[in-house]
């Protein structure tokens, strides 16, 4: 009840996450201190104001405290943040990275922060993501896609600003940015990684609820910063996600076939300007 109170008190926003209520918890606690904290130095304050009052001292006592009663207060409020901690936030760390989830059965996203977008790449039916190649980057192919790689041919194209995954299912998102710092953050699955350029950073989360949440980045990273919170991440059932994913894999399929025949006529066509 007194966790309900402080849940609403500290405003702390819907939790649909596994490990968002370890998140939630960790917070609460630290408040828990904090409040008693301010409740004891409060008291003591309204006590020194009463107790050493000017009328009743009127000459300053230059020694000060006799007995070791703040330092052991001291120690005591040293030893529950300790125990926060060590207790808490460092098992909650060491449990989100041992109970990494298996790639195997989780879904791979890769999710490539811009200003100011967020591309979401998902690896298609085969579940592999196709190579890509700095040297390939062009025009027609801004994300250096290798033609030659099978595993890339049912790739879709990277969804802007949209994510879609399954409910009760773990999500493994590999985050990097295009550009500047971003930082990908879904307060109701309480996570929240800095996207850098250069670097790849997993982060993993099971949504619990079906539903829509917002995406959010939680680094200024330029004039459009604040446009990043158009990011929408769907938690579908695994019925209605199978059925996105399987329109979205047709689709670019039936892309990829339209596209095949032009590219043939193209390298079909002689080379400089054709004889004859
Ligand atoms: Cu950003």
């Amino acid at each position: 009840m007194l966790r309900e109170f402080f849940r609403q008190q500290l405003g702390l926003p819907p939790v649909y996450s596994e490990t968002g209520a370890q998140v939630d918890s960790l917070i609460i606690y630290v408040h828990y201190l904090m409040v008693a904290l301010f409740v004891g130095w409060g008291i003591f304050f309204i006590y020194t104001l009463i107790r050493f009052n000017r009328r009743a001292h009127p000459k300053a006592d230059y020694v000060g405290v006799r007995t070791h009663a703040s330092s052991w207060l001291e120690g005591i409020v040293a030893g529950i943040e300790a125990v926060l901690l060590i207790g808490f936030a460092v098992p909650m760390w060491m449990h989100n990275v041992d109970h990494y989830p298996d790639p195997k059965n989780a879904l791979n996203l890769k999710v490539v922060a811009q200003q100011f977008n967020w591309n979401v790449f998902y690896p298609g039916s085969d579940g592999v993501f196709g190579k890509q190649d700095m040297k390939l980057i062009s025009n027609d192919n801004p994300w250096g896609m290798d033609p030659a790689d099978p595993s890339g041919k049912d790739d879709f194209a990277p969804l802007n600003n949209e994510i879609h995954v399954p409910v009760d299912k773990d999500v493994i998102i590999e985050l990097t940015s295009k550009d500047v710092i971003h930082s990908f953050k879904v307060i109701s699955m309480r996570v929240a990684q800095d996207a850098i350029p250069g670097l790849k950073i997993p982060l993993h989360f099971k949504a619990t609820k079906v539903g829509v949440y917002q995406i959010n980045c939680a680094q200024l990273c330029g004039s459009g910063h604040s446009g990043m919170a158009g990011g929408k991440l769907y938690v579908d059932t695994q019925a209605d996600y199978d059925k996105w994913f399987a329109a979205k894999v047709k689709a670019a399929a039936d892309a990829a076939a339209a596209a095949a025949p032009k590219a043939q006529a193209d390298t079909a066509k002689p080379a400089g300007g054709g004889a004859s």
